[in-house]
């Protein structure tokens, strides 16, 4: 029997929500003690616990099949991989951040200055590119501190609500890169292997979509169909179920989480009631 083998993070901010997305696909895994593997239910599939940084170079080897990372590990990664997909969770950007009475006007200011970071190649790439040279100081951790340290005159780090940076007197000046958890594969895997990637891919998509829409069912004249039809995108289009009252109807769609409050404005504006909106557990499209 074949089975897939999917590296995740053994524990850190990736642990949680892999797990979430595997058991939100049916698949269940027990993430105990020091366990470095385990045999997932509910799928051909085995999980390995590992660091994230060290992920992508056994996804790269073929030790595993598939893996889910931080998108940013890749920038810093020489491994030959690819994106299968954008997970949606652990969202961050890669930032450049100066001390906050700094007077930054542009990028020219870190002409000759020194940059704390643990992730050189993305901030190396950064300088290239607005033909800036400064010197690189890298730090596995702790990073924000190094200016109030006198280590660096400006930091190259993760930031998701913003708290440390500004917890240490410094305020974000530039957006390297965006990240979130992807889901990758090695470059060649065989053809039963790639079945069940596409088999487990299918069941993500299907939570993924899930996770972008809402179920929405409202009440409307019948007189105002059309209207409520413009506003609601739905997947093909909305499906209208009678009600006694013979004036009025109930039509039922899907709206993406993205436009949601833009929706709901415009149905309440155009005299929609009882408006209902219900989570979808997966959509297969
Ligand atoms: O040890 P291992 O290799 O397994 O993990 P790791 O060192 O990559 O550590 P972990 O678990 O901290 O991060 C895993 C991944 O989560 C990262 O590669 C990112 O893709 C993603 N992620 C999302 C983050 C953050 N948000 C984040 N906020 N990674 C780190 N941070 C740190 C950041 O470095 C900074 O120190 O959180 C601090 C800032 O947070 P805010 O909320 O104060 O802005």
């Amino acid at each position: 029997m074949t089975l897939l083998k999917i590296a995740i993070q053994k524990s850190g901010r990736l642990n949680e929500g892999s797990l979430k997305l595997l058991k939100d696909c049916g698949i269940s895994v027990e993430n105990g003690g020091d366990k470095l593997k385990a045999r997932a239910n509910g799928f051909d599939l085995e999980v390995v616990f590992l660091r994230n940084s060290d992920i992508p170079h056994y996804v790269e080897d073929g030790v595993v099949h598939l893996g889910i990372v931080g998108e940013n590990v890749l920038v810093e990664s020489d491994s030959k991989v690819i994106i299968l997909e954008k997970l949606g969770f652990s969202r961050c950007r890669l930032a450049l951040a100066v001390p906050k009475e700094v007077d930054f006007d542009d990028v020219n200011w870190l002409q000759g200055k020194q940059i704390a970071t643990s992730y050189p190649k993305a901030t190396d790439a950064f300088m290239a590119a607005n033909n800036v040279k400064a010197s690189l100081h890298l730090i596995s951790g702790s990073v924000e501190i190094s200016p109030a340290l006198g280590l660096a005159d400006a930091v190259c780090d993760l930031v998701s609500s913003g708290n440390t940076l500004f917890s240490n007197g410094l305020k974000e000046v530039a957006v390297l890169m965006r990240s979130e958890a992807v889901l990758i594969q090695g470059e060649t895997v065989d053809t039963k292997v790639k079945k069940l990637i596409q088999q487990l891919q299918f069941r993500i998509q299907s939570v993924l979509n899930a996770r972008n829409y809402k179920y929405v069912l409202l009440n409307c004249p019948v007189d105002k169909i059309d209207r409520m039809n413009a506003i609601l995108p739905g997947m093909k289009s909305p499906s209208i179920i009678p009600l006694v009252d013979k004036n009025w109807v109930s039509l039922h769609s899907v709206i993406q989480e993205n436009d949601f409050w833009n929706v709901i404005d415009a149905l309440k504006a155009e005299g929609a009631e009882g408006i209902l909106i219900v989570p979808i557990e997966k959509m297969v499209y």
